[in-house]
Parts: C-alpha cells; sequence; structure tokens
C-alpha cells in the first residue's frame, strides 16, 4: 500500500497519537529505587553537593520536598533553610519538618534511563528521547483513538496506560504521561496532573483542554516571555489563540507564530526518531593507576563486552575498532584499527583492543576506553502495512548524534570525558530539541532552564 494522505483529507495531525511521557522527579526517583527508605519522604538531590555540607544546587526535589518550597536550581542553602537536613546517624529522629539529602550520581540515573528507554523502544515504532528523563512516542500504528463499547476511553487511553505500567513493573520509577494528536499538545498533557499523571487530550478537544490553562503551560513560553505576554493582557493559552499573529509575530519574531499555533494546539511536526550515534565508546577509570597486565587486559575486555553489546542492542556495525588508554599525569594517546568491512564481532572489538592495548604493557595506566567507530546501520524496519505508517518518510538517515547515545557514553566515565567525547564524531542534530539548559550529557545545568 502507498499509504498516501487523501486528498483534500484535513489535517493528517488528527487521527495521529502522540504520547509524551516525562519521569516524576527523576534523579529522586532513581535514589529511592536503590534505598527504599526514602520512598514518601522529602528528598533533595543536589549537584555539586557533598554529604553533610551546605554547597550545590538543587537539581530536583520529591514532590513531598516541592511542599516546603524547594525546587530545581535552588541553591542548596536556600533549601536547607526550608527544609533542614534529617539526622540519618540518629534512629529516632523522625522529625517531619525535616529531609533526605542526597548527592547527583548521573551514571546510576542513566543505567536507569537506559532501562525506561527499552521500555518505550518496545512499545512504539518511533520514539525521539528528547532529554535523560523525557520522549516522545508515535504510536499512531499501534492504537486508536476509537472507544470501545461501553467504555467512554479510548483505546488509545489504554495504551497509554499499559506503557506508565511497564515502566513502573519493568523499572520500578513513575512517570507521566500525555496523549495527544500532537507533540506540544502532548508534552502540555504529561506536565497536566504530576507526578504519576495520565491526560488524554482526544482530537477535538485540544483547544477546549488548552484554552484555560496560564500561558506558561504553553510549551516553549517561560517566565521572561511569560511576562511580555502578560503585559499585552495575554494570560492563559485562550488569549494567546485569540491574539493577534501579526502583532505576535512583530513583537516575538517567527517564534510568536510558532507559539501562537502552538496555544490553538496546532503542530504538524512529525515525531521524528532520536538521531544516530556515529560512535560507541565507554571508558572506566583505575581506582589507582597500575601497571599490572592482567588488570589492563581484564578492563579492555570488559568494556569490548559491553560496548559490541550496545552496538548489537542498537543494530549498529562498525569498521573501526579503538582504545584509549590515559597514562599518569593525563597523557591520552588513542589508537585505532579500520577494518576492510562493516562487522558486528564482539570477539573481533575483544581481540583488537587487546591487540591495541599491547603497545602500552609496560606503562602505567590510569584509565581505559574502548570505541566503535564509522557505524552502520542495518535496514530500517519497512513501514507498516496499515497504511498511514507508510505515509510517513522512510527513516534511513544515518549520523545525527542522539541525546541518548551521548548520555549513554558518560555512563562509565569520570573525569576526562570532553576528551573522549571530541574525539568522537558527534554532530548536534539532535541536540537542538533538547530544551533549555540541558547540557548534552544529559544532566540540567543550572540557571539556564526557564
Ligand atoms: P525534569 O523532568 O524537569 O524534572 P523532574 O523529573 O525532576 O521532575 P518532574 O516530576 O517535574 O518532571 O528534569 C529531569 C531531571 O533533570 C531532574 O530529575 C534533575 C535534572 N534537572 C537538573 O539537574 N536541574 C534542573 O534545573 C532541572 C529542572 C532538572
Ligand atoms: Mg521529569
Amino acid at each position: 500500500m502507498s499509504g498516501e494522505t487523501l486528498p483534500g483529507t484535513p489535517g493528517a495531525d488528527e487521527r495521529r497519537i502522540v504520547l509524551h511521557v516525562d519521569m516524576d522527579c527523576f534523579y529522586a526517583s532513581c535514589e529511592r529505587l536503590r534505598d527504599p527508605e526514602l520512598a514518601d519522604e522529602p528528598l533533595v538531590v543536589g549537584m555539586g553537593y557533598d554529604a553533610d555540607e551546605t554547597h550545590g544546587a538543587v537539581a530536583t526535589a520529591s514532590y513531598e520536598a516541592r511542599e516546603f518550597g524547594v525546587e530545581s536550581a535552588q541553591p542548596i542553602s536556600t533549601a536547607l533553610e526550608l527544609l533542614p537536613r534529617r539526622d540519618e546517624e540518629r534512629l529516632d529522629d523522625g522529625d517531619a519538618d525535616a529531609g533526605y539529602y542526597r548527592p547527583v550520581d548521573l551514571e546510576f540515573y542513566e543505567e536507569i534511563a537506559d532501562r525506561v528507554r527499552e521500555v518505550l523502544h518496545d512499545c512504539a515504532d518511533v520514539v525521539r528521547e528528547v532529554s535523560i528523563d523525557e520522549a516522545y512516542l508515535d504510536v499512531t500504528g499501534r492504537t486508536s483513538w476509537q472507544t470501545v463499547d461501553g467504555d467512554s476511553r479510548t483505546l488509545a487511553e489504554g495504551f497509554a496506560r499499559h506503557v506508565r505500567e511497564r515502566i513502573d513493573r519493568e523499572v520500578g520509577v513513575p512517570a507521566s504521561v500525555g496523549v495527544a494528536p500532537n507533540m506540544s499538545t502532548a508534552k502540555v498533557a504529561s506536565d497536566h496532573d504530576k507526578p504519576d499523571g495520565l491526560v488524554v487530550v482526544e482530537p477535538g478537544e485540544v483547544q477546549q483542554f488548552l484554552a484555560p490553562l496560564p500561558v506558561e503551560s504553553v510549551h516553549g513560553v517561560g517566565p521572561v516571555t511569560a511576562r511580555e505576554l502578560g503585559e499585552l493582557g495575554i494570560e492563559t493559552a485562550g488569549d494567546l489563540a485569540a491574539a493577534d499573529p501579526t502583532e505576535l509575530r512583530n513583537r516575538f519574531g517567527e517564534r510568536g507564530r510558532e507559539l501562537y499555533d502552538r496555544a490553538r494546539g496546532y503542530d504538524d511536526r512529525e515525531v521524528t526518531p532520536t538521531g544516530r550515534p556515529k560512535s560507541l565508546s565507554r571508558e572506566s577509570a583505575f581506582v589507582e593507576a597500575t601497571d599490572e597486565t592482567d588488570a589492563k587486559r581484564e578492563k579492555v575486555r570488559a568494556l569490548a563486552a559491553d560496548v559490541a553489546e550496545r552496538a548489537r542492542r542498537r543494530g549498529a556495525m562498525y569498521r573501526t575498532i579503538g582504545v584509549k588508554v590515559v597514562t599518569p599525569p593525563f597523557d591520552v594517546n588513542t589508537r585505532a584499527r579500520s577494518l576492510s568491512g562493516p562487522v558486528d564481532d564482539p570477539d573481533l572489538v575483544e581481540s583488537v583492543a587487546l591487540d591495541l592495548l599491547a603497545e602500552f604493557a609496560d606503562d602505567e595506566v590510569r584509565k581505559l576506553g574502548v570505541r566503535v567507530s564509522k557505524l552502520s546501520f542495518a535496514a530500517e524496519e519497512q513501514a507498516s502495512l496499515d497504511g498511514w505508517e507508510g505515509s510517513k518518510p522512510a527513516q534511513t538517515s544515518e549520523g545525527n548524534a542522539s541525546r541518548s547515545d551521548d548520555a549513554a557514553e558518560v555512563t562509565e566515565t569520570t573525569g576526562d570525558l570532553r576528551q573522549w567525547l571530541d574525539a568522537d564524531e558527534h554532530d548536534d542534530a539532535a541536540a537542538a530539541d533538547s530544551g533549555p539548559g540541558r547540557q548534552r550529557n544529559g544532566q540540567a545545568s543550572l540557571g539556564e532552564f526557564e
């Protein structure tokens, strides 16, 4: 089937089913996963924070801690004034007005995020990951806007509930999900009833849903824009939808028009899959520099197996295998070997990496890394035969860096990450959608969030 849209069919977007999944207080939920004692407690996760100290800033706070006024990007010292730190040494410290504080452990959160991604990819044909805890799914081919007899709820709602439950069951962290016929409305919907929310906006209800919401709810409107809009008497999404688009464009440029469209619930962006990495790498440091051959070889073996496994999971073949060897004080040596054609061969990754390591057999080593590059990907899944799917452009492009892969790069990495990443050939195409303030390693930077 060609799957073409019939001529004159209004708004193909009306039929689309887009899910936006955003994990609830994500870093805090990860901390709770490994320490169930933190469940239901006020919990603050601090960036640049060390146990018992007062420096750093809030990365996130559990919903219980938010009740005290603690919020992202606040200095830890301010959070401590609002919510004193619980004395965890004292077993009887049952002070209801005290909270737990934990430092950010991005490596662990990335592992959890990877497991969530696996569920999402299993649930949808197209997944666009936009940050460590957020993704859009196009599930048009998997469910429908229809209702079943005797139930006013759509099949899409049941599907979204199933996605949320799978994340909870298989990973153990809570998510909020928004369902709508387009991306920007799905995003607003996922945020509408956090935490543990499920908000479904059916095609005929988009404008009605958006209209009463404060204008800050429109995706892309931060506090600064909201203030400027307020000066024009625009307080709600409905006000924005009713405003004069020419005036908005004069005041805010092209963005004004875009925000106007979003407030009206018009957004024809396709959910495009997160781009592909150009290389995959993993590295790991020794606790202390070592010249022991066995220790070095053992680490390289583990890294090689890990990288090869990730490549296989992503359907990637590689033509170049490389190692990175960091010797004291901080000398970074990279060596690589190219093959005659692309392979998916974990044994070869190991043997080539060990071979390249041999040059450093007598050297003291601080850190080791393994990388596969010159990646190519097997053909994409065939378009499904249900007609609508087939109308989408084939997704066969290669070469965009993905946030998820950047994130994955970080997983086993400490210290001089940049050098290895810089050596990797990433492009930034996918990063443009990652939202303000999100650095490409999945950790948000402070002060940049609108
Ligand atoms: P968010 O999804 O914005 O926040 P959240 O998941 O903590 O809470 P919510 O339930 O409202 O979605 O960001 C995801 C993670 O990114 C968050 O857990 C920690 C990190 N982050 C920062 O490090 N700094 C910040 O300023 C923000 C907003 C987030
Ligand atoms: Mg979140």
